[in-house]
């Protein structure tokens, strides 16, 4: 298949895949795998050519293995390696993006068409999931802030609304009503959406974005919560109002919309000073989850005022 990706974006020096093959070689070796299948997880798909960031942590990546087999992405299911298992059914090409609401270029945007004005660069980011988990994942994206400049928001646009595509023939999880109510909703406050962290990622590793990670194009906003990195997004909306957000709409109480990682307030359920940073076997350990998952001195001055002890 051709790949989407030959037209040279004219930016280099992304981690090389060798290092990234040695730190996963090594990761593998340790946990009893074949370098051989490691690689060939790598041997398909278009690969990028990325810028690196200022932004990156210089953290021990996840391997590739763990960050496409451990995936929570309820249109396939709920359980940890449905997305793994299931995200093949979906068809990816052709995708476009709806970028509609208080926007002066409204419109749809071929995926191509994103691709083409995008600044592409490699962000090694922290997730952490509200369920105490988290890994260090090498996404290729661009700030979302460049293509929203793009569709020009209008000045009285006050907030971001995003949706994931709804297709129950090819997601499952749709087929059921009573998992989530869909489409999967999320949103941001329009400076929290121009801040340079937000990204939209279309890749990682390098390499073309697995389905089971939000393919083609999904939020990445790494001082929040997971669940608000809104994977497999078809829609774009400005507006003047707070949108409703899907896990705020499910459980109020447990949900807010900013969401905002914050090692002093806990779930109702559970604590959310410490996580689990996901890693095979050996590598797994628990660590204290950092203010703003550690991104407190990009992001803090977005809630001056704010309070933050809690998550509303
Ligand atoms: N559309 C959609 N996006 C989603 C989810 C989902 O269920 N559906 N899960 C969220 C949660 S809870 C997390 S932790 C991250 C996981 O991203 P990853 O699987 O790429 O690590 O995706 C988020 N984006
Ligand atoms: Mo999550």
């Amino acid at each position: 298949m051709k790949s989407r990706f030959e037209n040279d974006m004219g930016y280099s020096e992304v981690t090389p895949k060798s290092v990234w093959l040695n730190r996963r070689d090594l990761l593998k070796s340790a946990g009893g795998a074949t370098i051989a299948a490691s690689i060939a997880g790598l041997a398909n798909g278009a690969t990028f050519e990325a810028s690196k960031s200022i932004y990156s942590t210089d953290e021990e990546l996840n391997d590739f293995e763990d960050i496409t087999s451990y995936n929570n992405f309820y249109e396939f299911g709920t359980g940890k390696g449905d997305p793994a298992r299931y995200a093949g059914e979906l068809t990816t090409e052709p995708w476009s993006v709806v970028i509609d609401g208080m926007v002066e270029n409204p419109g749809t945007y071929s995926y191509e068409d994103i691709l083409s004005g995008a600044a592409l660069e490699e962000r090694i980011y922290r997730l952490r999931c509200v369920e105490a988990w988290s890994m260090v994942i090498p996404w290729i994206g661009f700030e979302l802030g460049h293509l929203l400049k793009r569709a020009v928001p209008e000045p009285s646009a006050k907030f971001v609304a995003f949706e994931t595509l709804v297709r129950p023939e090819e997601m499952r999880g749709q087929r059921s009503r009573f998992l989530l109510e869909w489409p999967y909703r999320e949103g941001l406050r329009l400076d929290e959406a121009m801040n340079p962290l937000t990204i939209l990622a279309v890749g990682l590793y390098g390499e073309e974005l697995p389905n089971q990670n939000g393919a083609p194009i999904r939020l990445v906003v790494p001082w929040k919560y997971g669940f608000k990195s809104i994977k497999s997004i078809v829609r774009i909306t400005l507006t003047d109002f707070q949108p409703p957000t899907t896990w705020n709409m499910q459980a109020p109480g447990e949900y807010g919309f900013y969401s905002n990682v914050n090692p002093l307030v806990d779930h109702p359920r559970w604590s959310q000073a410490t996580e689990r940073r996901v890693g095979s076997g050996l590598f797994a350990r628990r660590m204290e989850t950092q203010m703003f998952n550690g991104y407190e001195e990009y992001v803090a001055g977005l809630y001056e005022g704010m309070d933050l002890s809690t998550n509303y």
